[in-house]
């Protein structure tokens, strides 16, 4: 899996990829991530990237040329993906997260400002993703989360591709509750089930407790298995 990110804060990248999991995906080349900067690729002399509103408003909108030129650049002669990270995008799930790590090459593209001129979105982009309903200062942040959700389900990232059948949202559900030692912890105990070894109990448990929560925190998620 290639990662390709464009943005005009390059810097904000390293500290984040180069710790942990990202890390070791990419010591053990299950992963690559190339970091451009839009700047690099503007024709303005003041490798300027935005301006302002047609039509008026607030705030500044990041012009097409830089983006556009951008994207061609980095794609080259590859098949990839191009993905814009904004509010007005698709939500993001773990059903498409699974989707987009069977790609072989995408393209995380950075907003800034109010956004981008809408022709970069009609010219060069292929899916608008968003990570929530809420409005961030820039696309770096939803890039990150991307690129973490994605690679961990690249095989070979994760230790045991096991642990990735039960976790949340796997089965359109909340995950089970997790404990570990001690068994006791200043009087507050493990629940008796999980030291019994009695497996079947213990899955049955587990079960139970994923659907009680579900229920509890987001009914949403059975709604939407009922679809
Ligand atoms: C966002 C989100 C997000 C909006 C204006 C960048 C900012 C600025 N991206 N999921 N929520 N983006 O808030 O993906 O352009």
């Amino acid at each position: 899996m290639r990662f390709d990110i464009i943005t005009i804060f390059p810097k904000m990248f390293a500290p984040v990829l180069n710790e942990s999991m990202v890390k070791r995906a990419q010591e053990k080349k299950k992963v690559k991530i190339y970091v451009h900067d839009l700047r690099d690729h503007t024709k303005d002399k003041h490798r300027k990237v935005d301006d302002r509103p047609f039509g008026g408003g607030p705030g500044m909108v990041m012009t097409v040329q830089p983006m556009v030129d951008a994207i061609k650049k980095v794609k080259g002669r590859r098949k990839v993906r191009v993905l814009l990270l904004s509010p007005t995008g698709k939500p993001l799930t773990q059903q498409k997260v699974k989707k987009l790590a069977k790609c072989k090459n995408l393209i995380l593209v950075c907003g800034h400002y109010e956004g981008i001129d809408e022709r970069v979105v009609s010219e060069s982009i292929d899916e608008s993703i968003s990570i929530g309903d809420y409005v961030l200062t820039g696309g770096e942040i939803p890039a990150m989360v991307l690129v973490d959700c994605i690679t961990r389900l690249v095989p070979g990232v994760l230790g045991t591709a096991k642990s990735l059948d039960e976790e949340s949202f796997e089965q359109g559900m909340s995950e089970y509750p997790h404990y570990t030692r001690p068994a006791d912890f200043r009087g507050k105990k493990v629940p008796n089930v999980l030291l019994s070894g009695n497996h079947f109990a213990i899955k049955k448990w587990r079960k139970e407790q994923a659907l009680n929560r579900t229920k509890k925190y987001r009914p949403d998620l059975l709604k939407k298995n009922k679809e």
